[in-house]
């Protein structure tokens, strides 16, 4: 499977943070690191009242089933010392799974593709640079249309 992974840092030493989280991917033995986007600054989304964000979009290869990468997920955001406090708050680190081949996933703690994918313009961005073509299993439409129609 071709997983997009969705990175983002809004606190502390952020072009760090998103390269060690790169890294931890990279290490890891059944991922295959395929590319990634460039890192770009945006404001933030939503919850307006904090730091402007890095973000990024990596490519990985991998036969591990989604919820498992998941809790992969997860459990970088932990070692990098993430600390869950509000809902959209700042953050060292936020690692989303966005995109995983053509699947769709609807469990209570996973859905894919991300269900804000469509409405952000940090993440069109970078997945317009990587997958412009790729067309979104459930809204039918390709990720350059989707990025061309975002405010
Ligand atoms: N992540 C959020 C909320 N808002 N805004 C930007 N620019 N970048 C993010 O990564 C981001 C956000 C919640 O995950
Ligand atoms: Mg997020
Ligand atoms: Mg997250």
């Amino acid at each position: 499977m071709k997983y997009y992974i969705g990175l983002g840092s809004n606190l502390g030493k952020r072009k760090e943070n998103i390269l060690k989280a790169i890294n931890f991917f990279k290490n890891y033995d059944k991922i295959t690191f395929i590319k990634s986007s460039k890192i770009i600054e945006t404001e933030p989304y939503g919850n307006i009242g904090q730091p402007n964000f890095l973000n990024c979009v990596i490519v990985i290869g991998s036969e591990i089933k989604p919820i498992d990468m998941l809790n992969i997920c997860l459990k970088i955001e932990q070692k990098m010392g993430r600390k869950r406090t509000i809902k959209w708050g700042p953050r060292i680190i936020d690692i989303d799974i966005l995109i995983c081949d053509n699947q769709i996933v609807n469990e209570n703690n996973l859905i894919i593709p991300h269900p804000e994918l469509y409405k952000r313009k940090f993440v069109l961005t970078s997945l317009n640079e990587l997958c412009p073509e790729f067309i979104h299993p459930i809204i039918n439409k390709k990720i350059k249309t989707m990025y061309g129609s975002v405010d």
